[in-house]
């Protein structure tokens, strides 16, 4: 038989470690790149569940009414983690003013994209069903930075975001430091100090770009003029 016909035996060893290394590439940038997908749309979710959250909101205060004055009030938030806002006190005050998302009086799913509660805060004004809010009520002191604050407002300059806010929404992102996870428990605290604001229990929030290392909390604020827009629009008198 003539050498130009004989059948080859198979891959060289040389041959071999190509193809190995060429599939260890494929496999790794494949991996990595459905990594990145899936955190995008991960991500994409949350934004999209904190804006329904928002609309929800909005609703439940269009559909509740004080028990004197007839005027709208948000719900308080849930500190038991059963998805019920608490019962208000004789005078219409929530027992707290911050707490975990009431889901199930707003007819909402209960967690983020990482099986975290969202984090939910209300200013008293806002909730109190005994009077509840109007045009007239005094501006609400839940305030949004661009960086961490050393006090109750945005001490940095030129970091405030928003201000005056009846209420605010927040999910604690991939990382959950500072959440209520889905078995009722507080996840451990976040050192970066932008995120430690939002889970240190006061009235000032920060929002910015989410980072690789560091800061992915994704915040979602009520706007007073905003909420009363869409109550004027929903037919209610304020
Ligand atoms: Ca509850
Ligand atoms: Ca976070
Ligand atoms: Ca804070």
């Amino acid at each position: 038989m003539s050498p130009h016909l004989r059948r080859p035996h198979g891959f060289t060893l040389v041959e071999l470690a190509i193809v190995l290394v060429i599939v260890a590439l494929l496999t790794g940038g494949m991996l990595f790149s459905l990594s990145a997908q899936t955190e995008v749309r991960d991500n994409g979710d949350t934004k999209k569940q904190l804006q329904d959250i928002g609309d929800a909101l909005i609703g439940y205060a269009a559909s509740h009414y004080s028990s004197s004055g007839q005027h709208p009030f948000l719900p308080c938030p849930d500190t038991d983690y059963d998805g019920v806002e608490e019962a208000r006190d004789g005078s219409g005050n929530c027992p707290s003013a911050e707490g975990v998302l009431p889901w199930t009086s707003l007819g909402l799913g209960q967690y983020d994209s990482w099986r975290n509660h969202y984090r939910y805060r209300v200013h008293t004004r806002f909730s109190n069903n005994k009077d509840g809010f109007g045009l007239a009520t005094s501006a609400a002191d839940i305030t949004v930075c661009s960086v961490a604050s050393a006090s109750s407002g945005c001490s940095v300059a030129n970091s405030t975001l928003a201000s005056g806010l009846p209420a605010l929404v927040l999910s604690h992102g991939k990382n959950g430091l500072g959440a209520i996870n889905a078995q009722g428990a507080a996840n451990g605290a976040s050192s970066d100090a932008d995120e430690v604001e939002n889970h240190d229990g006061d009235n000032v929030f920060v929002s910015r770009a989410v980072t690789q290392q560091g800061f992915d909390d994704q915040v979602l604020w009520l706007s007073p003029n905003l909420l009363f827009n869409r109550l004027i629009a929903a037919g209610r008198s304020l």
